[in-house]
This record gives structure tokens, C-alpha cells and sequence, in this order.
């Protein structure tokens, strides 16, 4: 005889931010940072047959009030930065007799932190994850349940069926509205920072993909994508010809993450036909990856003019283009990469730069464990960890201060108002004219600058920070416990004593321990003691 399922009340939350804001680029953009994943998870479970609220927290609405009261399964989805404000909902939630399931970024490269706060850990989601959840609903404490599908999905639901999920967080963004779509998943490449290095490339159903674009056309009226592949047009072809297949040449405009090495001349004139506005290629560094920029044994300065003309002949196509660093590698060394990163904005002022700090997120990328064994990994808390407000790996070449002063040189110049004005007068168009103005002049740009200058001074007037950096105490410096508490505002209360702390060399210490893999009688998931 069937055993009848319980009927659940089911709530999905997608942390865009991690705390409350009121900042008016919050505003603007936030809901359209919104991740596809969320919005799977709750057309699964009510394709399970399960009550489902779903809800876009962009840092205005009020959470406790936005699910119902009486929820029996809470999943969350979150990145590491937000990693707090998810541990303190789950709590919150837990209080009131919820059970709490963590998704996500955070999930997946910190899963032995997150099993502590929530009763179930997930990694690779498919359906069958989610139904185990469903099934067992139970909490699972003091340490969650950690479970994993063998591999990516091999499909997932499309933008009909997430569309009112879809619609819903649109609806908070006033202006720009951005829909989230995925043709593939993992990627060829194997840049060893990267946590999809190890991920094998797989497309995704074109024929879903395409139902999908039509379904825009008809629903909105002028519909723009964010494709989050990891590298959108790996298998370039193929997705090209499926998106002509679908929809007339401009009547979708479309956002990619693409590496240089795909974005050639004859590409370029396709993607522009097809409606692409903005691309965001990563160059990474002048001096490694040069297989993924297409620039073989080119280094330094040959790296890039080479670089620089070809993203000014992508700019000739595309008028948005974001090119992405990693500032500290530990193939850099001196002044040399800022000055050539310098060079790179001068030479190609029609590009938005977007640095990031090298940070190691927990067991993000094999790479992270050559950090964790040299015992260069910083226990910042997790909230930092966005690329920006903490480096959490020692820098190979530099002492801290040096570093930092090379960041603020190389932040200061290409957010002087000469550059500001260089890239405004080389950018084509009107909204991405702007955007590079607003991106310039708000958090992104002054705002980074502003806080890099605090923390450099404090590396030579704040004793507890210059002792936690060069590793001779754990203790966290008050500098930034205050700063937790600010931003998370009333969601402090509930963050869970001792969650501050990490251990930052978890996965190392789970690869010298090996753990079982213990197997469920479905045999296509993994759940890791
Ligand atoms: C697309 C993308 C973006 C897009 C879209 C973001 C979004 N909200 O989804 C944009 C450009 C906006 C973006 C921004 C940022 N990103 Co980003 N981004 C990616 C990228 C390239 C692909 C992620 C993706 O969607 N994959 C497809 C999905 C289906 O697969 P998946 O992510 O592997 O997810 C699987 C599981 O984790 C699980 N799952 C995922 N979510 C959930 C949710 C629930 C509830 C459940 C149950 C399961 C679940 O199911 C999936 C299937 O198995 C990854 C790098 C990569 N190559 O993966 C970085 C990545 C996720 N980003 C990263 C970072 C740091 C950022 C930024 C902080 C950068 C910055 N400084 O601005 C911001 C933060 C934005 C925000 N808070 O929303 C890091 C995250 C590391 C971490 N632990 O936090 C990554 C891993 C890149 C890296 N540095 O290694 N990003
Ligand atoms: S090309 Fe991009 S997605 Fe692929 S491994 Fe390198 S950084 Fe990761």
C-alpha cells in the first residue's frame, strides 16, 4: 500500500544580499541578480505537490513576514557573503519549528560550516535531492545532513515553468528588468581558482531552451537574458542557431559570460545579430591562463595589446563589455601587473574593469588545498568573502601593506574622472554609458576605494587587524565583528553564537580524512557522513 505524502508548506528564499540596504543601486539592481536554482527548487516541490512560497529577498522586504506562519521546510538559497544572514534565518526559522535546508555557493564550497546551523547541506541539486528532502523532512541536530546529487542536473525547468517565480521578483526591480537563463552547465576550461574546473561541460536542452525565448517574446515586451552559464556559447553553434531558431534578431537583447577565446570576429558579428549587449570576459591575469584568452605563450605587456585590441573589436559588436581580474595571484609580483592593468584601461577605455581580490572559498577549486596545506588561508568571516571586502589568501609576492597600496593605485585610476570620462566617450550607447558612470561613482567604484583606504590605514594604526593578517592571532578584530552587526541590523540577534568562526582549512582536513561515502537506496545521491 502507498504511503500518502505529507502535504508541506514549503518556503524558498534566494538571498541576492547579505543584509538589509536602502541603497538606491540596491534598489535598482538587486532583483536581477536573482538566481535560477531557487526558483528550480520550488517549481520542484510543487511538482512534488507541495504548498510553496517563494520569495527574492533584495535587502527591503521583511522575511519573517513574508513567509507563512506554520512552514514546515525552509530552503535557502545563498551565496558565501550572505552566508550569515542565512544561518541567522535559519535559526529563525528553526525557532519556530521549521526544518531548514541550505543551497547554494555557500553550500557547496563550505558544507562541514554550514551543517552546524541547518538540518540539511545540499551540493549538486536534481530532482531526486530535492525529493529525498521532501521525503524526510526532519531536523537533523546538533550536524545537518549533507547530501548530493553525482553530478549536475541533466535538465532543468525552464523560464515557463519558474515564470511566476520570475515575475514575482521582477516586479521589484523598477527600472531594468533581467530574466535568468541557463543553456549549459560546468565548463571546458580548467582554470585551476575556478569551482567549474572539475565540473564537466553539458549542454542543456536547445529545444527547451528555445519554447522558452518564444514564451518571453510573447510575454513581455522587451525582453533582456543574463545567461548564467558559466561560459555561454562553449558549444557556440548550437546556441546560437537555437536562439535565431527561436526568435526574430532582436527581440531578446542578451547578457553573457564568455571566454575570450570563443569571442572571435565571426562570432562577434553573429552575437551582435542576435541581440548581445553585454559581455563579460575574464583576462584574469597578464601572465597565466593564456589558453583561456586565446593568447598562448603571451605574457605582460605583448599579453595586453593583444588583449586590448581584441576587446576594443569586441566593443566594435557589443556595447557593454565588463573585463574581469584577479588581482594577487601568485603569478604576480612587484608593480608590474597593476601597471599593465593600468596600461589595459588606458588602452581600452571602452571596457568596465571588474577586479576581484584572490579569495579561496572553502572547497570552491582544487587549487584552494595548495593554500590550505601552505597554510595561506585567512579565517575571515564569511561576510567578506565577496571578492572585495577581504583577501582571504596570503599573497604569495607581497607583504599586505604593499598590496593594498598597489589596489588603492590601481582602484584610484580607473575611477579617476579621467577614465570615467575616457570610458564615456568610448562607450556607444546611452544606458551603458551610464551604467559605467553609476558603477563608477557608487559602491563599486568609490565606494571600494573609500573602504580599501580605511583598511590600509588601519594596517598600520590597528594592531588587531596587522596581527590577524599576518596570522599570529585568530582573534577577530573588532573592526570587523562591528561591521557584521551593522549590516546585518536586525538579523544579528539571531545569528548563531560562534558562527563568526570557520575553519578555514576544512577541506584539507577532510582530504586527509577521507570520509565514507555512504550511499541511498536510490543510488543517485550521496549522502556524506
Ligand atoms: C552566473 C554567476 C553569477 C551571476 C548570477 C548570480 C546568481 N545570483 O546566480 C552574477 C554575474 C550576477 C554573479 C554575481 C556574483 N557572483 Co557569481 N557566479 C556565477 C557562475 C559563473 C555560475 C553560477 C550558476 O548559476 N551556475 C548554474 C547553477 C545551476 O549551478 P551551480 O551554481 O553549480 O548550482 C548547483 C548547486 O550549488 C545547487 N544550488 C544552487 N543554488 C541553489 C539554491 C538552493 C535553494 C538549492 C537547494 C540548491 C542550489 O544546484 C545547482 C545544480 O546542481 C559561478 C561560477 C561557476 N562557474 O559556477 C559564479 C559564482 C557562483 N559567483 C561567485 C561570486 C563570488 C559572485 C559575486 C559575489 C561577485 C561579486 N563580487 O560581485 C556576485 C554575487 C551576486 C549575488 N549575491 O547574487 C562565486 C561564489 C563563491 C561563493 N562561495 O560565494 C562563484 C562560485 C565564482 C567563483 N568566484 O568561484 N555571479
Ligand atoms: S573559462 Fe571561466 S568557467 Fe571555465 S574554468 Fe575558466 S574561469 Fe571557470
Amino acid at each position: 500500500m502507498e504511503v500518502p505524502v505529507r502535504k508541506l508548506r514549503v518556503g524558498v528564499i534566494d538571498l541576492v544580499t547579505k543584509g538589509p540596504t536602502r541603497a538606491l543601486y540596491a534598489r535598482v539592481m538587486n532583483a536581477n541578480l536573482a538566481s535560477i536554482m531557487p526558483q528550480v527548487v520550488a517549481a520542484w516541490c510543487e511538482a512534488e505537490g507541495h504548498d510553496v512560497t517563494f520569495t527574492c529577498y533584495t535587502g527591503f522586504e521583511n522575511l519573517a513576514e513574508e513567509l507563512p506562519d506554520g512552514v514546515d521546510l525552509v530552503f535557502i538559497g545563498a551565496f558565501t557573503e550572505a552566508a550569515f544572514l542565512a544561518y541567522a534565518l535559519s535559526g529563525l526559522f528553526r525557532s519556530k519549528g521549521a526544518v531548514t535546508v541550505l543551497g547554494g555557493p555557500h553550500a557547496r564550497c563550505y558544507p562541514e560550516d554550514a551543517r552546524k546551523y541547518f538540518d540539511y547541506v545540499v551540493g549538486f541539486t536534481d530532482q531526486a535531492v530535492i525529493r529525498e528532502v521532501l521525503l524526510d523532512c526532519a531536523p537533523h541536530r546538533p550536524v545537518g545532513v549533507h547530501l548530493q546529487a553525482r553530478q549536475q542536473p541533466a535538465t532543468l525547468p525552464g523560464v515557463r515553468e519558474r515564470w511566476k517565480f520570475i515575475e514575482q521578483t521582477l516586479r521589484k526591480a523598477p527600472v531594468l528588468k533581467i530574466v535568468p537563463m541557463i543553456g549549459s552547465l560546468g565548463c571546458p576550461y580548467t582554470c585551476s581558482f575556478c569551482i567549474d574546473s572539475v565540473v564537466p561541460f553539458q549542454p542543456l536542452d536547445f529545444a527547451v531552451l528555445k519554447e522558452d525565448l518564444r514564451f518571453l517574446v510573447r510575454t513581455m515586451k522587451h525582453p533582456r537574458v543574463a545567461w548564467h552559464d558559466p561560459n555561454f556559447g562553449v558549444r557556440f553553434d548550437d546556441s546560437l542557431n537555437a536562439i535565431d531558431a527561436a526568435v526574430p534578431p532582436h527581440s531578446v537583447e542578451f547578457l553573457a559570460e564568455s571566454s575570450l577565446s570563443l569571442l572571435s570576429e565571426p562570432h562577434l558579428k553573429r552575437l551582435e545579430r542576435s541581440g548581445f549587449k553585454a559581455l563579460l570576459p575574464g583576462v584574469e591575469s597578464w601572465y597565466e591562463l593564456g589558453n583561456k584568452s586565446k593568447t598562448g605563450q603571451n605574457k605582460g605587456l605583448d599579453k595586453v595589446r593583444q588583449v586590448s585590441e581584441h576587446v576594443n573589436m569586441i566593443l566594435r559588436y557589443v556595447p557593454y563589455v565588463q573585463t574581469n581580474f584577479v588581482l594577487g595571484l601568485d603569478s604576480d609580483e612587484g608593480a608590474e601587473p597593476f601597471e599593465l592593468t593600468k596600461r589595459f584601461v588606458d588602452l581600452t577605455p571602452g571596457a568596465f574593469p571588474g577586479y576581484s581580490l584572490l579569495s579561496a572559498f572553502g572547497r570552491a577549486a582544487p587549487l584552494n588545498l595548495q593554500y590550505q596545506r601552505a597554510n595561506r588561508v585567512l579565517p575571515f568571516p564569511f561576510h567578506f568573502l565577496d571578492n572585495n571586502h577581504a583577501m582571504n589568501v596570503k599573497p604569495r609576492n607581497y607583504a599586505w601593506r604593499d598590496f593594498y597600496d598597489h589596489v588603492i593605485d590601481l582602484t584610484a585610476y580607473t575611477f579617476s574622472w579621467r577614465a570615467i570620462g575616457n570610458r564615456f566617450r568610448a562607450t556607444r550607447t546611452m544606458t551603458p554609458r551610464w551604467m559605467n558612470v553609476v558603477r563608477a561613482v557608487s559602491s563599486e567604484g568609490f565606494g571600494r576605494l573609500a573602504y580599501y583606504a580605511e583598511l590600509r590605514r588601519r594596517l598600520d594604526a590597528d594592531q588587531e587587524i596587522r596581527r590577524y593578517v599576518d596570522q599570529e592571532t585568530t582573534d577577530l578584530p573588532a573592526f570587523y565583528a562591528d561591521k557584521v552587526r551593522e549590516d546585518l541590523g536586525p538579523f544579528w540577534e539571531w545569528l548563531p553564537a560562534g558562527a563568526l568562526q570557520h575553519d578555514p582549512n576544512a577541506y584539507l582536513k577532510s582530504e586527509d580524512s577521507p570520509p565514507g561515502l555512504a550511499e541511498t537506496p536510490a543510488g543517485a545521491t550521496e549522502a556524506i557522513p
